[in-house]
């Protein structure tokens, strides 16, 4: 039995839905609000380049899109020179009672993170730049760790593989202290390359996180999703990083669509009952979701793991 239990409608999002012109509706940020589900998701338009929309679910499941974007390029001042080519994969993590998105921001600079904010999904204030290029899939602690703000995030460099580091700030704006703590491993299923999916919530044996690493075959890379557990009151020690993947490619909407053999997180909702709602993109094309037991998660990390670094 496989350790996430796919929803049996998946996929639950597809360009379909939306009220306005997309081609693809996948790496979606999820979070609880109002005793609503906000689903933020990512939609390339016709010209290649991305925007991110918005969808509102009861139950977690069943999404219905608001009949605008959400988020698109900005049109003026410092952020429309780094949003020109698109905005892509947002995560939202809930702080002291405000929303904040991290999203990759295209531009003839590279790709770098912009933080965003909201408290109602109506209006969004843009905050900062918060990485330089050269950085995608910054995930934030919802909660501040020994009185600093935490991220995780993944450079790229060519002269190591793409790996997991960690970062501190004492404002979400200014970030530093930075640190590898997880690498690819060797023919292994995240050999190519590793990093953060989901914004990492909170168990009582430490912070789960949820993350994504890529395998280079002869038709291009997989990737699948892998668990990792940290120490609550340090989170760059890990408690166990599960050595074997919790999620592959294997429905035809993963296997086959913008980008083929894709399964790709940016959020999961921990629920009251000890299950974890997992979204994920399908092939870059569409929106899925899936449950998987906290415990069983956590005990992955812990019994079943491999060296972090
Ligand atoms: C990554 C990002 C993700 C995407 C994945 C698979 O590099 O671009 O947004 O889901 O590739 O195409």
């Amino acid at each position: 039995m496989s350790i996430i239990e796919r929803y049996k409608n998946n996929p639950i999002l597809t360009k379909n839905d939306v009220p306005y012109p997309v081609f693809t509706v996948h790496n979606a940020g999820v979070v609880k609000f109002n005793k609503q589900y906000i689903m933020v998701f990512r939609s390339h338009l016709q010209n290649g380049r991305s925007i991110l929309g918005l969808a509102r679910s009861e139950d977690g499941f069943k999404f219905e899109v608001d009949a605008q974007p959400f988020m698109t390029p900005a049109k003026s001042g410092i952020f429309s020179e780094y949003e020109e080519y698109g905005v892509e994969d947002p995560r939202i993590t809930k702080i002291e009672n405000k929303f904040y998105i991290t999203y990759s921001a295209y531009s003839r600079y590279g790709v770098r993170i912009g933080l965003a904010v909201t408290e109602d999904f109506i209006s969004i204030d843009r905050l900062s730049m918060i990485t330089q290029s050269d950085y995608r899939n910054v995930v934030l602690f919802p909660e501040k760790i020994k009185g600093r703000y935490v991220r995780l995030d993944r450079p790229h460099t060519d002269i190591s593989p793409w790996s997991i580091w960690i970062s501190y700030s004492p404002d979400l704006i200014y970030w530093g202290e930075s640190k590898q703590i997880i690498r690819p491993m060797s023919y292994h299923w995240d050999e190519m390359k590793v990093g953060p999916g989901a914004p990492p919530f909170k168990t009582s044996k430490g912070w789960l996180s949820i993350i994504h690493g890529v395998f280079s075959t002869m038709s291009g890379g997989i990737y699948r999703l892998g668990v990792a557990l940290h120490s609550l009151d340090d989170p760059s020690k890990l408690l166990g990083v599960a050595d074997s993947w919790i999620l592959q490619p294997d429905e035809p909407y993963e296997i086959t669509g913008y980008v083929n053999n894709v399964v790709f997180t940016c959020g999961a909702v921990p629920e009251d009952n000890g299950t974890v709602k997992i979204y994920w993109g399908g092939a870059d094309s569409v929106m899925c979701v899936g449950t998987a037991n906290i415990n069983e998660l956590v005990d992955l990390c812990l019994n079943n793991s491999r060296e972090a670094l």
